[in-house]
């Protein structure tokens, strides 16, 4: 009976098998979220970095070369007791907690920058090691903001590559209605209102995604023009953690599929039964 049982069992399934696989799967993709660099996990130790020095961390499958390039007539400040900047601290994280901070970097030109170039600090941020360009890199950008009197403006531009072609960043200020932030063109941003709750509102954040997938971006920061003084004074902002997603492919077997399954599964355990009764 039991040798009998295998067979008629093994018979259902092999039915089973041959009606459903051509049908039973949908495949689906979904992006899983990955850090790429997450501040908190690199704040113990962390001194701050000098112009041109590039730092490696390991992320993923890759790693992520970071660095800063200061133009000559610009140097890193400091805001409050931070230290020379950038520094990882939750000064310049929005509604975010000390659990979470930010990169905060504070800037001091000697003339409007407008652009990249002598009046402005650079982030570049590159990938490396990884299989293909990363999908929807992302992160906050926090206090993107203008002096109170209009003596230094924060203007971000910010491209993302992939190989020599560049790639747009879109951005979306957190808060729909009063913010502080100015879509200047498809990579610049301007803070037009003062932002005076940047550790604890979300007034200044903007979300940052990239278009598509990128291997490097390059962050311009420096001052815009809507201010009173030929030299600015020093300003800052903050950078939050940097995602990106992997493809999940999910098999999902289809309604159908799985009421054919349900069929053949009653029908051969029903049958089992019969068996069984019969031989009993
Ligand atoms: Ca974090
Ligand atoms: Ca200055
Ligand atoms: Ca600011
Ligand atoms: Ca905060």
């Amino acid at each position: 009976m039991y040798k009998s049982f295998l067979s008629k069992f093994g018979c259902v399934l092999a039915i089973a098998g041959t009606v459903l696989v051509p049908t039973t799967a949908k495949a689906n993709i979904t992006g899983n979220t990955q850090t790429l660099i997450d501040w908190d996990q690199l704040a113990t130790g962390w001194t701050a970095p000098t112009s041109g020095q590039v730092r490696t961390y390991s992320a993923g499958q890759g790693s992520v070369d970071l660095s800063f390039v200061l133009g000559n007539k610009t140097s890193f400040a400091s805001f409050g007791g931070s230290g020379t900047t950038p520094v990882i601290s939750s000064t310049l994280n929005g509604s975010e907690g000390a659990d979470n901070k930010s990169l905060h970097i504070q800037m001091d030109a000697q003339a409007i920058g407008l652009g990249q170039g002598a009046n402005s600090v650079t982030m570049n941020t590159s990938f490396r090691g990884f299989s293909s360009p990363l999908n929807d890199v992302s992160f906050t950008l926090y206090d993107v903001d203008i002096s109170s009197n209009n003596t230094w403006q924060d203007r971000i531009i910010l491209k993302g590559f992939s190989g020599n072609q560049v790639v747009n960043p879109i951005f979306t200020p957190q808060l729909a209605q009063n913010n502080t932030i100015q879509i200047v063109d498809a990579y610049t941003i301007d803070g037009v209102r003062f932002d005076s709750n940047a550790n604890n509102g979300n007034n200044g954040n903007v979300l940052v995604k990239f278009a598509s997938a990128i291997d490097r971006f390059e962050l311009v920061f420096t001052d815009g023009d809507d201010i009173s003084i030929s030299n600015p004074q020093a300003h800052g902002i903050g950078i939050g953690d940097i995602t990106y997603t992997i493809a999940v492919t999910q098999s999902v077997p289809e309604p159908t599929s799985i009421l054919g399954l349900l069929a053949f599964g009653t029908f051969g355990v029903s049958s089992v039964l019969k068996r069984k009764q019969n031989n009993v």
